[in-house]
């Protein structure tokens, strides 16, 4: 019995409340006043959006780009040279299962939403102000959808990493937080409360950007269920999907995280290759590489003009807007910076051996092949049944909603039930390692200490908080709201990327300074792989 007790006050001792309870009260606060007024709830959502996206649309885009571009210049600078561990660490993964593992931690089942419609909504709200439906507007529509997916996105995505594998690998500082990541900036502020400030909103920008995933996910899951077994898609067969895929996340977190989550993302890679090898061989093989290739080239002659886009005559008359700037990029680059520390705390803690310039080319390159295929096998996949007048994807999407075009695009597959079977088999898997790593990273922010992995109350605590918000997101319903999620939440973490990206280059320049003042013997310019290994006592 006192050693219950004991162990009961152990527990409370261990959890840093200021954080978990911080977090707790912004999700409560926003999610509970949307389940007691969900009309007045909506609208203030949309007027959220608009407030957000008009006013600060230009930060988002700002920050998309600045991260590609600081990258780039990172990569080839005397600070992409260093290498992330001691002078003989070899690679941890060889690039293979590196690259896998890193698609597979950034890309849920949103990728299987998107990359099977995002084209329809470009097709008939291009952007540019190109005619709807029109040739030109073809092209947008398989090109758009991998360059939110593309290299900008990923730049997001490997920023954070950055100044985290840093400390890991060359200070030996273990870097479980955010806050400990913007140290050499805030200094012993990150010890007060404005490291709780800075942990809490990057949970804040976690569940949002997860309500954003397991609101789009689960009614897709919904109407796979529907097609295979009758059932009719309600509020009540989501909530019970949503349940039953954290209840899917605790078996395998109780069967210990090496085999069950192993086991279902082994499942959840091969699952995949072999749906898409499905679609790319029973589907228009020539149509869906011409398409896709032919889009990369779209993409690399527009680049710029895509990445800065943000109709600034919207509000003048004769100009009519498209909205297309506020709907899309910004939403998505808000979406990627709400998982990107979490990602990147990952990413760290895979790069071993690696230089600063291997993971930053690597994580943007091959995440965004990966992308590429998606996009280009399931998308062109549905655009040619549009454009051969095979299947209406346009009409039947503005009847029945994205999901249930989603599951009728499949149906165009031979042995039609099999792949919708498969498809939402891997979309609950998808859905429910999200649950996964996205309550492991909660969990081990709010925990002082650990001992290799967070508590297990911990860990279930926030995988079923995090249904919360999707499904009050799921009750309103629209689109918008989903994104805002994402806009909302995204917004503060703009200014956490830059302390992040000021924080290594301090640190880093700090040390390269040191380490040709002081003649540092632990500097290492090999000239195999040219890389560089300062060690600073700081
Ligand atoms: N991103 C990649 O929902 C998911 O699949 C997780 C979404 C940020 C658009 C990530």
């Amino acid at each position: 019995m006192i050693g219950k007790v004991f162990d009961y006050y152990m527990n409370f001792k261990l959890i840093d409340w200021p954080t978990f309870l911080g977090a707790l009260f912004i999700l409560l606060g926003v999610s509970l006043p949307l389940i007691f007024f969900p009309e007045a709830g909506a609208e203030v959502i949309n007027l959220a959006n608009s407030f957000m996206t008009g006013n600060f649309g230009i930060l988002y885009l700002i920050l998309g780009l600045g991260c590609f571009l600081f990258l780039v210049f990172v990569a080839f600078s005397k600070n992409g040279r260093i290498k992330l561990g001691n002078k003989d660490d070899k690679k941890e993964f060889n690039t293979f299962s590196w690259a896998a593992m890193l698609f597979a931690a950034g890309i849920g089942s949103s990728i299987l939403y998107w990359g099977m419609i995002e084209w329809a909504y470009y097709y008939q709200g291009p952007p540019f102000g190109v005619e709807p439906k029109s040739n030109e507007a073809i092209q947008w529509a398989s090109t758009y959808g991998i360059f939110h997916w593309g290299p900008i996105a990923w730049a997001i995505y490997t920023l954070p990493a950055l100044p985290i594998a840093y400390f890991y690998y060359v200070r030996k500082k273990p870097v479980l937080k955010i806050s400990e990541a913007v140290r050499p900036v805030l200094g012993k502020y990150v010890d007060g409360p404005v490291g709780n400030i800075i942990d809490i909103l990057f949970m804040f920008g976690l569940m949002g950007g997860a309500g954003t995933t397991l609101a789009l996910g689960t009614p897709m899951i919904a109407e796979g269920i529907h097609d295979l077994t009758g059932i009719p898609v309600t509020l009540g067969l989501k909530a019970v999907i949503m349940l039953l895929c954290t209840v899917i996340f605790a078996v395998s977190a109780y069967s210990g995280l090496r085999r069950g989550i192993k086991v279902l993302s082994d499942v959840c890679i091969w699952l995949t290759i072999l749906l898409m090898a499905f679609v790319f061989i029973f589907g228009p093989t020539v149509f869906i590489s011409e398409t896709t290739f032919s889009s990369i080239g779209i993409l690399a002659d527009n680049f710029f003009r895509m990445a800065t886009w943000l109709e600034p005559f919207r509000d003048l008359a004769g100009f009519s807007e498209t909205g297309f700037p506020e709907s899309w990029t910004v939403f998505y680059w808000a979406w990627w910076v709400v998982y990107a520390p979490f990602v990147g705390l990952f990413v760290a803690r895979i790069s071993r051996g690696r230089t600063i310039r291997e993971m930053i080319l690597g994580t943007m390159i091959y995440g965004t092949l990966g992308c590429i295929l998606f996009f280009g096998i399931l998308g062109n996949f549905g655009l040619y049944l549009q454009l051969s007048g095979t299947f209406d994807v346009i009409g039947f999407m503005n009847e029945n909603g994205a999901p249930a075009a989603i599951i009728a695009i499949l149906h165009q597959l031979p042995m039609a039930k099999v792949v919708v079977g498969a498809f939402t088999i891997l979309a609950v898997l998808f859905l429910a390692t999200t649950f996964d790593s996205s309550s492991y990273i909660l969990a081990s922010v709010v925990q002082k200490q650990m001992k290799g992995e967070p508590m297990r109350w911990n860990r279930l605590f926030w995988a079923f908080t995090l249904c919360l918000l999707p499904l009050v997101l799921m009750f309103i319903g629209d689109l918008e709201a989903l994104q805002t999620a994402s806009i909302v939440a995204g917004f503060p973490l703009i200014f956490i990327m830059f302390l992040l990206s000021w924080s290594f280059i301090k640190a880093s320049n700090h040390d390269l300074k040191s380490s040709r003042e002081f003649k540092n013997p632990t500097i290492h310019i090999s000239k195999k792989d040219k890389d560089v290994n300062p060690k600073s006592k700081n």
